[in-house]
């Protein structure tokens, strides 16, 4: 099959266009192992175009009113919107998620971005301080041009997640999405002029990471980087935008606790730590691959689990009774079967799946792994420490409070974690006391989109969220005069 007709273009300028080198790469459908479309392969060409294009549109942009910004940020909620149903296909074509997630979450998502940076683009404004002697207030101005780099594992969401406050702001943005999962991010740069975008004011560039991503980091002219993905390439970023003082936003990888007590609403519990270990094939930075138990329910638990995991219907990700699809590529499954393999070699009793799924039919190549299970393996051994962002839990008894937080708490990572307790005072003083940017009690993945969102040590550096992101991508400026 040629795929010459199946091309995806880069956004530059208010024009969609080929890379300058004519080179492309493959895009994978994950669900069946086959090529179905083709990803430019930019180089610095290419950036050195949206450079450009965005340095120029930057003044008009700045000085457009930002309820101007907001009416063109919604015009492409509502082009979203009312192309759900391309939009949910194409996501998890590419992905390999089900249809049924990309369509309750994803898209949705993707759109809902729009609108509530939209509506801080109206009300963003800085502090006033009035003292004896004087008086002050704070602006808060755009950057400049400035990047989002963002991964596959929810490729519209977390793409306009990071666009959308840069936008609002008064930014130029220039954006690149995963080169695994590049197609909605280019379906949207398709609908930008429709929604009233000056041309320059979003690019969006395809391509690989340590190519066109690595000429971002390195670019003089851009100002700020707002990047979400792994942990070792956060720490590239870090270093390569260091000489520069470029501005950057880090939400990096995780691996966080479940904790359930004895005195949890049982049925929730279990039904919230199964989705939270296996949510999206367990490729979510917030997904609880550690789930610590308290030993009193401990075999009751498990029992329970158990029932629910093997109820999990793996399958076609375009059937709407599928609920566990693809992981998103070849690389990405030998990685998460070489940690179970390592979980094994560590002394972890399997209790459920550790195997690639082989399906029947349109899907007998794809990447499906089992919804998987381990106990015995203690805090310490890699798998319980590194990132496997598959679907791969670790069960953990625990017998106090101070012996779970240690546990919880010994990873390099702090992100996320949700504790599971009807006792108010417990959760108060675990979620005081747990290292990660996110406490959940008694739920999982609750987001309200204003509240700060990132993580501790080395799951990242700042934190996104309407506020905290629109104060990453303005600088403040303090007018004063005397009284
Ligand atoms: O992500 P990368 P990968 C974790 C997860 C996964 C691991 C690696 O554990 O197994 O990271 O995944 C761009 N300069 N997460 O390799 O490389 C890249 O093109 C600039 C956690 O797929 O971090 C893509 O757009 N950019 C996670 C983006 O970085 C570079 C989500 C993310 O890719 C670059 C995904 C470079 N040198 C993976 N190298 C989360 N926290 O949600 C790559 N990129």
């Amino acid at each position: 099959m040629s795929l010459d007709n199946n091309k995806i273009l880069n956004f530059i300028g208010g024009e969609l266009v080929e890379p300058i080198n004519g080179d492309y790469f493959e895009n994978i459908e994950p669900a069946t192992g086959k090529a179905y479309a083709l990803i430019p392969d930019s180089d610095e060409q290419d950036l050195e175009h949206a450079v450009t294009a965005a340095k120029q549109a930057f003044p008009g942009w700045r000085d457009t009113a930002p309820e101007k910004r907001a009416q063109i940020m919604i015009k492409l909620a509502e082009l979203i919107e009312a192309r759900m149903d391309e939009f949910v296909a194409a996501e998890s074509r590419d992905n390999g998620k089900p249809q049924s997630l990309a369509a309750a979450i994803d898209i949705p998502r993707g759109a809902a971005n729009f609108r509530a940076f939209a509506r801080m683009a109206a009300d963003f404004g800085g502090e006033r301080f009035e003292k004896d002697s004087s008086s002050s207030y704070v602006l808060r101005t755009p950057i400049g041009v400035v990047s989002t780099i963002s991964p596959w594992n929810l490729p519209l969401l977390l793409f306009t997640w990071k666009m959308a406050p840069a936008l609002a702001a008064g930014n130029c943005v220039i954006a690149k999405p995963s080169e695994v999962t590049p197609m909605t991010a280019y379906m949207l740069s398709a609908l930008a002029n429709e929604a009233g975008f000056p041309p320059g004011v979003l690019n969006v560039v395809h391509g690989m990471g340590a190519k066109i991503g690595a000429a971002i980091t390195n670019h003089p002219d851009i100002s700020a980087i707002s990047f979400t993905g792994g942990t070792a390439t956060g720490l590239a970023i870090y270093q390569a935008a260091a000489p520069h003082l470029k501005k950057v936003s880090l939400e990096l990888g995780g691996k966080n606790p479940t904790v359930v007590f004895d005195d949890a609403d049982f049925d929730a519990a279990v039904t919230g730590a199964k989705t939270a270990a296996f949510a999206n094939q367990g490729q979510i930075c917030l997904c609880g691959s550690r789930l610590f138990v308290h030993q009193d329910i401990y075999d009751r638990f498990k029992q329970s689990l158990l029932e629910q995991v093997a109820e999990i219907k793996i399958g076609d990700p375009q059937q709407a009774d599928t609920q566990h699809g693809a992981t998103v590529s070849e690389a990405h499954m030998e990685k998460v079967l070489a940690y179970i393999e390592l979980a094994k070699q560590e002394g972890g009793k399997l209790l459920a799946g550790g195997q690639r799924r082989m399906l029947q039919g349109r899907c007998q190549d794809g990447y499906f792994i089992e919804p998987t299970v381990f106990e015995n393996l203690p805090s310490g051994c890699r798998t319980n420490q590194e990132e496997i962002f598959g679907p791969v839990v670790s069960l953990i008894p625990f017998s106090s409070e101070q012996e779970v937080l240690e546990m919880a708490n010994s990873t390099p990572y702090g992100l996320a974690a949700s504790v599971w307790t009807q006792d108010q005072d417990r959760a108060a003083r675990m979620a005081e006391q747990i290292d990660s940017g996110i406490v959940w009690i008694n739920c999982w993945n609750l987001r309200d989109l204003d509240t700060p969102f990132g993580g501790m040590k080395k799951s990242g550096l700042g934190r996104e969220g309407t506020w905290d992101a629109m104060h990453f991508f303005t600088q403040q400026k303090t007018v004063t005069s005397p009284k």
